[in-house]
């Protein structure tokens, strides 16, 4: 089985701290993650909490193409491979074996994806490695460039290798998505897109629990059951890798 495993920002860094890796919380994953990287394909996608974040807020970058700031371009993708270099160090340390593929070798001008780039990713995943993608600032045609979040890239990956994916993880600093933000009232299974309470974190220039939901859904509608759980816990993790229920929320695949 393949999963495509989503580390959020909020998990692989302190997003109230600029430029703060949570490297406890990584390495607690990445010990998780070996436990059952012999039977279970991985292919892993992180966001850029106070890294790419930070630098997208100050310079005033979205996820719309348009003439951003030359030094704004070059902090965020700097700080993205930073970031991504720390997570695939602790990785390394825990015994797994990642191996990073930035989103521009898959996406091409225009946010074209490049089909035979992507399985070429499935490919290295079944070598026993585990490839390492991010959100990142892409370029779109002459001047103009964009935020790419580390959710689209979740879709983006399912859809071009939906017969293989057997599930997506969404990893969060909360338990799921909640009904009531005030209340804290988990929903077990998620229905409807309606359903959620949607707290966007302002930092978030790629629309925060609000993409997520939606990347789920469309992920979702492709036949792939989505689950959405808390990266502090990574007992939960594996149990959704293993099969079974957790404290989490689910959007059943719908499988036409
Ligand atoms: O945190 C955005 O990825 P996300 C990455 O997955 C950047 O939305 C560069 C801000």
């Amino acid at each position: 089985m393949l999963a495509l495993i989503k580390l959020g920002g909020s998990i692989v860094t302190f997003k109230d701290k600029p430029l703060a890796f949570n490297a406890p919380a990584v390495e607690g994953i990445s010990r998780m993650l070996k436990t059952i990287s012999d039977d279970v394909q991985i292919i892993v996608v992180h966001g850029g909490g106070s890294f790419g974040h930070y630098y997208s807020v100050i310079y005033d970058m979205h996820s719309k193409p348009a003439e951003y700031s030359r030094e704004g371009i070059s902090k965020v993708r700097c700080s993205m491979i930073d970031l991504n270099n720390r997570i695939t160090s602790v990785m390394l340390e825990q015994g797994l074996r990642p191996y990073t593929v930035h989103p521009s070798s898959f996406i091409d001008a225009g946010k074209v994806a490049i089909g035979n780039r992507i399985e070429e990713l499935y490919n290295i995943s079944k070598d026993g490695l585990i490839p390492v993608t991010h959100g990142d600032v892409m370029h779109y045609q002459d001047n103009l460039y964009y935020i790419l979040s580390g959710d689209e890239i979740m879709s983006i990956l399912a859809e071009y290798l939906r017969e293989r994916v057997g599930i997506a993880l969404f990893t969060l600093a909360v338990d799921g998505v909640y009904k009531d933000m005030q209340s804290r009232e988990l929903i077990r299974e998620l229905r409807y897109a309606s359903d959620a309470s949607m707290d966007d974190v302002s930092m978030d220039v790629t629309g925060g629990m609000r993409r997520k939901v939606r990347e789920g859904f469309k992920i979702a509608s492709l036949g792939i059951d989505v689950w959405f759980v808390n990266g502090m816990h990574p007992e939960r993790v594996a149990d959704v890798l293993r099969g079974k229920d957790t404290i989490g929320t689910v959007i059943r695949g719908d499988r036409k």
